[in-house]
């Protein structure tokens, strides 16, 4: 019988007031799954609750999910939030770079499967659970919890959000995570979930995926993929000046260049005319994706995530130009090889 955490939430809420689920910016399959699946199961309580993101929806993969599973989700910008609105996180710590704060009142709950900052901030709700490979998997433990059985939709939006954050069940996985995709694959709609996640990319993006190709570099076990976003758009016939790769794309070509079996480690960098974004992803336990962006972006920028796979951003202004950030990377990537780390 899971952890009654669900019933302590159902502690700290209002039944009075509103109940926003707030997916992190940019949102992911899993965001989108975890939230929904969340205000569900809230609004089955009793719950008046809205389902909403921060920044822009990202590429077709996951528009296609909302649109196909009717997901009720909208921007942030588009809700009346006031004193009494009970905000969740889900899948984001407030304080990310990736969470928008919505407001100036405190939030009420965190849930979250990201390795949190030595500091979380101060809220009456939270459940970080950073051995789980998805915030999915901590949503279907609510469902146990309450004897609820996910509806179908929610099943195959929870079951996708796994699958997806652990890809297709080849990392981060634990024995939660396992008994979790056994309980959603036969209530789910297994094949539309197998089916998105088959089809990640779309064919506007192979000319990024043949820059990609051209402008790697290996240094040992270590790839660097430098994708300078306006030579990038130069290169196949159409450049805006603020054009910036939709943030999936960047972890999904970190992924393709993760399977060349001599690469253990790699880092695709997305220099845009304004801002620097990051996609790591590493298959080497002496290599913490999560750790080694932080050690290298101190300073310059932020970053986190799973050892396995991380991301961040260079804060404008401070990007010290490809070569030196490479050898930011080579630097702090040498001193885990040389001196280990701790795994807590
Ligand atoms: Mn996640």
């Amino acid at each position: 019988m899971p952890a009654k955490r669900f019933h302590d939430l159902l502690e700290v809420l209002d039944r009075n007031k509103p109940v926003i689920v707030q997916a992190h910016d940019y949102p992911d399959h899993d965001a989108i799954a975890s939230g929904f699946s969340l205000m569900r199961l809230l609004q089955k309580f009793g719950f008046a609750c809205e389902f909403c993101y921060g920044g822009e929806m990202q590429g077709f993969s996951v528009t296609g999910v909302i649109k196909d599973l009717l997901i009720p989700v909208v921007p942030a910008c588009s809700l009346h939030i006031t004193k009494s609105t009970q905000i969740i996180l889900v899948d984001g710590i407030a304080g990310n770079m990736n969470v928008t704060n919505l407001s100036d009142f405190p939030i009420t709950g965190i849930i979250d499967h990201h390795q949190p900052p030595a500091r979380v901030p101060e809220c009456p709700f939270v459940d970080i659970r950073p051995g789980f490979g998805s915030c999915s998997t901590i949503i279907y433990q609510y469902y146990l919890e309450t004897l609820t059985e996910p509806p179908r939709d929610v099943a195959t939006a929870l079951l996708t959000g796994l699958m997806m954050d652990t890809a297709h069940m080849t990392r981060g996985v634990g024995t939660v995570d396992l008994a979790a995709f056994s309980g959603l694959f036969f209530q789910s709609d297994w094949e539309e979930s197998a089916y998105i996640l088959r089809n990640s990319f779309s064919v506007q993006d192979i000319p990024i995926l043949r820059y990609a190709f051209d402008h790697y570099s290996i240094c040992g076990e270590v790839c660097f993929v430098d994708l300078e976003s306006p030579q990038m758009y130069e290169a196949h016939g159409e450049a805006p000046a603020d054009a910036s790769l939709r943030p999936e794309l960047l972890g999904l070509i970190s992924d393709y260049f993760l399977r060349m079996a001599e690469i253990h480690f790699v880092i695709t960098i997305e220099t845009g005319s304004t801002a620097c974004r990051l996609s790591l992803r590493s298959e080497n336990p002496r290599l913490p994706a999560d750790l080694i962006i932080k050690r290298a972006l101190r300073d310059i920028g932020s970053g986190g995530g799973h050892s396995h796979m991380s991301g961040g951003t260079v804060h404008a202004g401070l990007h010290p130009g490809s070569a030196e950030l490479q050898k930011k990377f080579l630097n702090v990537i040498e001193d885990f090889l040389r001196q280990g780390y701790n795994k807590e």
